[in-house]
């Protein structure tokens, strides 16, 4: 077994359940929890401007910046320890409280989103609104799906994703309104209309990607206007009769959604937001960090890993032949794809999360590329400690993501980080919206050359 990341649920539980929205849309919900962040915000520079947090070495300088405290980041906080906290619910907490599907259990982006942005837990009534705006809203522009079609099939699916995404700025309430010119304050209102628009467009631009590529000659579905935004994006896919894998679908989206504000896409959205770019150019770049194999490509790169592992294994998948076959990897100077973490230092509670999916669910307990996946996370820890390199050496979420996928027929493993780019907007859009409300400056960190580095250290 695991270890299990200790959670301490309950309470938080019964704070989330006192914090149940009233029949508020969205926008008043943001509206009325707005003032008090802002003051919040006032009295910390205030009072505490001053105040040190932390030192930096010259380690976290030249190592990537890890550690450093430098970021302010509303939605989720990440404790190396216990995993990720929404507004500080746990994902078991986020399981019980946030309002799921009509037709399902799991968690739905609809009210991922709502908790992410307010803070607060929404009703089922405020999720469906939530939905059925997001489903009015979601078709593209003509242009935009022209542009994409006029795409070459070989251009790999996050370019043409990023391409669309940051084509769809043609139509940003941010920019024009900012071109007329606005005052401060309503620079937020005009952010979220941009982000609330970009994510009821994500799945058909991403479902348009994906059927002009894998599917040609099939004709995409249209949005059904009483699903909620996973269950039309499994639709338009082409998968809405698989509710399984719609089931899935939902948990990976909303759970992958955010994970604070360090992680390179989510930052990457931070910083040219900072700029004051519209959410769709902002959220653009951030795709382009997450199409790296450090970042979003691992869930590629772990079916690739693990189904080689299991061309080469044939019928001999024994816990000795998986821990030659890392071995192997890790002597060819190769990382193990879906193990280690930036922040993490214990099992990714979202892969627990993943893999408490398939546990209910006997065609995956059966799948022989989760059977193997389980295997390999009973016997990577063990010898990526003997390694001895890497900091965290658990599964994260990519371990499984990308292989439960697989084993539903969605079989086309360069499209996987198009999935992830549709959740981690979740977080990255949430943020933006903050950092209008909150007047939040342009990030502008100050870089040192090795000599300069070698004056200090001399002084
Ligand atoms: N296999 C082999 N070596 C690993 C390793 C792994 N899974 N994870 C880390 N290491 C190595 C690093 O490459 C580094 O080696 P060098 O000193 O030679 O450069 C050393 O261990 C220390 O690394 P670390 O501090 O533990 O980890 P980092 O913060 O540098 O990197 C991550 C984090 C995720 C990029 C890294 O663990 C990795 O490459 N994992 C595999 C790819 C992967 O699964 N990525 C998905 C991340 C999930 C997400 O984005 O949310």
């Amino acid at each position: 077994m695991l270890p299990r990341t200790p959670l301490f649920f309950l309470p938080a539980v019964r704070f989330a359940s006192k914090r149940f929205a009233s029949t508020q849309s969205l926008r008043e919900t943001l509206q009325d929890v707005i003032p008090a962040k802002q003051e919040q915000l006032r009295k910390l520079k205030l009072n505490h401007g001053q105040t040190t947090v932390g030192e930096v070495k010259i380690e976290n300088i030249v190592g990537g910046m890890r550690g450093l405290k430098a970021m302010l980041w509303e939605a989720s906080v990440l404790d190396p320890i216990e995993g990720i906290r929404f507004h500080g619910l746990t994902i078991p907490d986020c399981q019980k409280v946030l309002p799921p599907a009509p037709d399902g259990k799991e968690i739905i982006a609809e009210s991922m989103l709502w908790l992410l942005l307010t803070g607060k837990v929404p009703s089922p009534e405020q999720t469906r609104q939530l939905s059925s705006e997001l489903a009015e809203k979601g078709d593209l522009p003509k242009f935009v799906e022209d542009l994409i079609d006029s795409l070459p099939k070989s251009l790999h699916p996050m370019t043409q994703l990023g391409i669309g995404v940051s084509a769809l700025n043609h139509d940003s309430a941010f920019q024009a309104a900012y071109e007329r010119g606005i005052k401060k304050s309503e620079y937020w209102t005009y952010t979220l209309e941009d982000c609330i628009n970009l994510i009821a467009r994500l799945p058909t631009l991403a479902a348009r990607i994906y059927h002009n590529i894998y599917k040609p000659t099939t004709q995409m579905p249209s949005i059904d206007r009483n699903l909620d935004l996973v269950g039309n994006y499994a639709r338009l896919l082409g998968y809405g009769d698989n509710h399984s894998l719609t089931e899935y679908l939902r948990l990976y989206i909303a759970l992958h959604g955010d994970h604070e504000g360090g992680n390179a896409s989510a930052h990457t959205a931070h910083l040219v937001g900072s700029t004051l770019s519209d959410p769709y150019l902002s959220y653009s770049a951030a795709l382009f960090a997450l199409a790296g194999p450090l970042h979003g490509l691992a869930n590629q790169e772990v079916l690739r890993w693990q189904l080689a592992m299991q061309k080469e294994l044939g019928t001999e998948i024994t816990p000795e032949n998986i821990k030659d076959y890392l071995w192997k990897t890790l002597r060819s100077g190769q990382v193990v794809p879906g193990y280690g973490h930036g922040v993490l230092r214990n099992p990714d509670p979202r892969f627990i999360a993943l893999q408490e999916f398939c546990d209910t669910r006997p065609e995956l307990k059966e799948s022989s590329i989760i059977r193997l996946v389980n295997m390999t996370a009973q016997v990577a820890p063990g010898v990526l400690m003997e390694h001895g390199k890497t900091k965290n050496p658990y599964p994260n979420v990519d371990a499984t993501s990308g292989c439960v996928l697989y084993h539903y027929g969605l079989t086309e493993f360069k499209y996987y980080t198009v999935i992830f780019g549709v959740s981690r907007a979740l977080g990255a859009l949430t943020q933006l919206v903050w950092a209008r409300a909150l007047g939040l400056p342009l990030e502008r960190p100050k870089s040192l050359s090795m000599d300069a580095l070698e004056k200090l250290i001399n002084q």
